[in-house]
């Protein structure tokens, strides 16, 4: 049976490609973001390929999340596969300089947006007993950088959650795992920058991972077998070794 994909953050880099890779193979998808327009588009590319519905809501309204669940069509709301990929970084400033609106953009949006998504879908797949959650952190999870604090904190709480959600949901049958990758060119940079020229040099000097290469990295993880959970997955680019080294050729 076809089996339904709902995924946050999809109108840009890591969920836009999700969306492609999943429709290619045949998965109904229901796309999630802010910007209505581009969700449009997307659906209206990947029509021929597979059915697909937008939700246009901002993951920190705990209301308007729960309202587009639950407005659901028939068609489209036995979500199997949910990928929480919504989120970004704010800003790139040591913690005594940062700013309270960063910080709040990033808590809200990273942490608790996944966790209102979640707390929407999370019944239907308990009452299944079936159902397939993967959350998008980062090596910014897994490691502290200089000047990453809150960004480094909100990935670090969204691996927690992980492992937390796949405890909680382990007797019912629900895989829970968290793919968490290094560089990766999409729009991430110039949200952190705010549009500043500097991000335009991020990526700069190095081959970058691709948002098609984590994409083609997610419909792995969710096409394994039942029994198979792939848990918690670390990618970085060749070039990266970690947060802080990048080996560049300038
Ligand atoms: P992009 O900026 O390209 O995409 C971010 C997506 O999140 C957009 O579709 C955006 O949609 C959505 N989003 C942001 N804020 C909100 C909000 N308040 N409500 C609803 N949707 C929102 O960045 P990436 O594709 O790189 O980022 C995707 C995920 O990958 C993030 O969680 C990020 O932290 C993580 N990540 C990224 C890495 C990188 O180097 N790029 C590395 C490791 C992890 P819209 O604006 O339309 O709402
Ligand atoms: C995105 C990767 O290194 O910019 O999560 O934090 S990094």
């Amino acid at each position: 049976m076809t089996k339904t994909a709902l995924i946050t953050g999809a109108t840009s880099g890591i969920g836009k490609a999700t969306a492609y890779e999943f429709a290619k193979h045949g998965l109904q998808l229901i796309l999630c973001g802010r910007r209505q327009e581009r969700l449009q588009s997307i659906k209206k590319e990947l029509e021929p390929l597979t059915k697909v519905h937008t939700l246009h809501f901002d993951v920190r309204n705990k209301t308007d999340v729960e309202n587009a669940i639950n407005s659901l069509p028939n068609n489209f709301n036995t979500i199997d596969i949910l990928i929480n990929n919504a989120g970004n970084a704010h800003g790139l400033d040591p913690i005594q300089s940062g700013s309270i609106e960063d910080w709040d953009a990033m808590m809200d949006i990273n942490v608790k947006g996944l966790l209102y998504v979640s707390k929407a879908i999370i019944p239907q797949m308990t009452e299944r007993q079936s159902g397939h959650i993967i959350n998008i952190g980062s090596s910014a999870g897994k490691e502290v950088y200089p000047k990453g604090n809150v960004y480094c904190g909100s990935k670090h709480a969204v691996l927690a959650i992980t492992e937390g959600m796949r405890i909680d949901l382990n007797p019912f049958g629900i895989k829970v795992g968290a793919i968490n990758p290094g560089l990766v060119e999409t729009e991430f940079s110039k949200v952190r920058f705010k549009g500043d020229i500097i991000s335009d040099t991020v990526y700069n000097g190095f081959e970058a991972l691709q948002a098609e290469d984590i994409a083609e990295i997610i419909y792995f993880v969710i096409s394994r077998p039942k029994h198979v959970n792939i848990a918690d997955l670390l990618v970085f680019p060749t070039a990266q070794a970690n947060s802080t080294t990048v080996k560049k050729e300038l």
